[in-house]
């Protein structure tokens, strides 16, 4: 008795995207993928209000690590001392960390309570 196959033989495996794909003359076709890198999580760094740290002083500190003008810093801080916080900036998740330890360095050199965190970005 014969049996039959259950399956058809499968098509032959089509080339890898990147390489060359030749026609029948000489020319060489490179074809182009889609971009598949992701841009990177990003980080917000976030400042907390206390009762302690002086205005001036988150100010001036906003002014040095997040590379804000007078007016932009006073706003932030303003904010965070009325909502109970703020953002600092957006970014990488290496440079914000970097932003929260400077904060809580300079903080803790000068004897304020200021605290700040860093939180993925939606
Ligand atoms: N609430 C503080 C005060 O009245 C000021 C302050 C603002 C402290 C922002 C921390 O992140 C802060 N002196």
């Amino acid at each position: 008795m014969k049996f039959m196959a259950t399956k058809p033989p499968s098509p032959p495996p089509t080339p890898p995207s990147r390489a060359p794909a030749r026609d029948d003359g000489d020319s060489v076709v490179m074809e182009r993928r889609p971009q598949k890198t992701q841009p990177p999580q990003m980080y917000q760094v976030v400042m907390l209000n206390d009762d302690y740290t002086p205005m001036e002083f988150v100010i001036v500190v906003l002014q040095e690590f997040f590379s804000k003008d007078r007016e932009a810093a006073t706003q932030i801080m303003l904010k965070i001392h009325l909502d109970g916080k703020g953002v600092c900036g957006v970014y990488t998740r290496d440079v914000a960390a970097t932003k929260v330890e400077q904060v809580l360095d300079a903080a803790l050199k000068a004897g304020h309570p200021l605290q700040c965190v860093s939180e993925p970005v939606e």
